[in-house]
């Protein structure tokens, strides 16, 4: 038609990590016409940035894979129980490689901004590096953790080391043997890098805000017997998974934490902490809903924590109190404990008797001292699930930027669409159940969605969607009910952004599990699309 001329590629998909991938290889097979960008060299997103020591996935590496090709699944081989970023890295190289993607995509290309252009239906997207391109969709496939927090401390600048963010990291190898190095942070990033970083360092100085559940990995090879049973009957595996909340196969509780008694209870815990991984927050049915029932996880953890830790100042340092287990993401971590123990490691309470006031030429001043460091590592997170989005110019059809129009919280529709930007969508954004969630599952559950709207519109001969204004009210409201119930409201955490200041106080993900989710964005579909306005 005279109006897909006007345009460089009909669909637009940004990034080349798991759900980037993903989306280039449904939207060609359905003969649409894709273009992929990425600012990375290569395909990993995520997984290519986070090369700190200990980088590695908290979901089991068979159900962390993409389903959408059987042969990728039956030749590609895990060789961990949980895998590092450098072998997901590689698994992404492969997919590329094994299903022809790479040719689809354009490296080292960054977007800057879009701006929608009413008359042509099409985005006009700019770039650092190339000149602008006009596409009908844009397909934000960015990744929910992928905006770097970098907190700004007194002095930075003047500090003589090096300063290195762990989703940062350089790609050549970072020698801290022998090196006095301070830690930033002990959420996920921190917990991994730590144990590490101390077996290398001279001296290393642990600087935690607010501690964190740690629970151990016990993360182990995948023999090939495993290897072998899974992939005998992994159709079926992925098809159990898609209706799990988790997204991944897990062993789910059938009692309640108080139908037991308190020997069994902690017998049911101890053995969840011998298999390692997250799945000790599903040990009981109630350990979500109750505070009673969750207190009895956290004592355990607490005992674990005394047990582990020689000196008892510490272990209460290290012990997360004041809110739920799971409240704010679990850690998972192997010898995080530990490492505590360790004559050249030193835990700093910066929430007890100890802050930092500024960073200087020799390293970190607190007001009780200077602690001397060669390096300072921030393991201090990300702005979630929007910052990505926010960060960017994107240029709604009213002329409004994406960040304004979510100033009080990011409205959507589906937790995939926005009202006024038109032809615009998001994976595993906020709205959706990815960051709770086995976050390749439902990006990939959101393309193949996506897959079936592009294949109608094309169908209608449509060239414009939009949710409607109404609709992304309803579905905000009806996420939010979902988590009013829960317990995330009880801990500052990055789900409801209290981890970037002025950044607005919403929970942001779909509390609702991931099939009930599947469910409502299938039900939508198959009412032709309701809540969004097309033609
Ligand atoms: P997180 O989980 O957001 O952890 C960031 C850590 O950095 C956390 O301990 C923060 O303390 C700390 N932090 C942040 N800013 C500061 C300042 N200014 N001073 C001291 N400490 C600070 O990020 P991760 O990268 O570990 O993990 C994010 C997710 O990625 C993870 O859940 C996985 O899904 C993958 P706070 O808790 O705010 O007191």
């Amino acid at each position: 038609t005279a109006r897909n001329s006007t345009v460089d590629a009909e669909v637009l998909v940004v990034g080349a990590g798991f759900s980037g991938l993903a989306a280039l290889y449904h939207f060609r097979n359905a003969g649409h016409h894709v273009m992929g960008v990425e600012t990375n060299g290569d395909v990993g997103g995520a997984w290519y940035n986070n090369r700190y020591p200990g980088a590695r996935c908290d979901v089991e590496s068979h159900d962390y894979s993409l389903s959408m090709s059987p042969e990728v699944e039956q030749e590609w081989t895990w060789s961990e129980r949980f895998s590092d970023a450098d072998e997901i890295r590689r698994y992404l190289g492969f997919v590329a490689n094994r299903l022809d993607l790479r040719r689809l995509i354009s490296f080292s290309t960054t977007v800057t901004g879009m701006d929608w252009d009413e008359t042509s239906r099409s985005w006009r997207v700019t770039f650092s590096e190339r000149d602008p391109i006009r596409v009908r969709y844009v397909v934000m496939a960015t990744g929910p953790l992928t905006s770097p927090i970098k907190p700004q401390f007194p002095g930075m600048d003047a500090f003589a080391g090096r300063i290195l963010h762990t989703a940062e990291w350089p790609r050549e190898e970072v020698d801290l043997h022998g090196h006095r190095v301070a830690v930033i942070g002990t959420g996920s990033s921190g917990v991994q890098a730590i144990p590490i970083i101390a077996e290398q360092a001279e001296r290393l100085y642990v600087l935690q805000r607010t501690p964190n559940f740690v629970v151990p990995a016990r993360n182990r090879p995948i023999t090939e017997a495993e290897d072998r049973a899974v992939k005998a009957t992994y159709r079926e595996r992925r098809a159990t998974v898609r209706t799990m909340s988790s997204a991944y196969l897990k062993e789910l509780p059938t009692q309640s934490a108080f139908d037991v008694s308190e020997e069994e209870r902690n017998a049911r815990y101890q053995r969840f902490w011998d298999l390692g991984g997250t799945n000790i927050t599903s040990a009981f049915t109630d350990l979500k809903t109750s505070e009673e029932a969750n207190a009895t996880l956290a004592a355990f953890i607490h005992g674990k924590i005394r047990e582990i830790v020689r000196d008892p100042e510490v272990a209460r340092k290290l012990m997360p109190t004041g809110y739920p287990v799971g409240a704010r993401r679990i850690c998972v971590g192997t010898n995080y404990y530990e490492t505590f123990n360790r004559d050249n490691v030193e835990l700093v309470d910066l929430l007890g008797t100890e802050s930092i006031t500024g960073f200087e030429a020799r390293g970190i001043r607190t007001d009780r001292r200077l602690l001397e460091v060669d390096d300072i590592v921030l393991a201090t997170g990300f702005d979630a699930m929007t910052g990505v989005l926010t960060r960017l110019d994107i240029k709604g059809a009213n002329g409004e930027l994406l960040r304004d129009a979510w100033r009080g919280g990011p409205v959507n529709h589906l937790g995939i669409a926005v009202h006024g930007f038109p032809n615009f969508f998001y994976l595993a954004g906020p709205g959706s159940p990815s960051v709770l969630a086995n976050v390749v599952t439902t990006g990939e559950q959101q393309v193949e969605w996506l897959t079936e709207l592009l294949n109608d519109q094309r169908d209608r001969g449509f060239t414009r969607i939009e949710a409607e204004a109404a609709a992304a009210d309803a579905w905000v409201k009806h996420a939010n009910e979902l988590a009013e119930g829960t317990m995330f409201f009880k801990a500052k955490s990055w789900y409801i952004g209290a981890n970037v200041p002025g950044k607005p106080r919403v929970f942001m993900p779909y509390a609702g599990g991931f099939p009930a989710y599947a469910r409502r964005t299938e039900e939508v579909a198959a009412a032709g699309y309701s809540g969004f306005v097309r033609s």
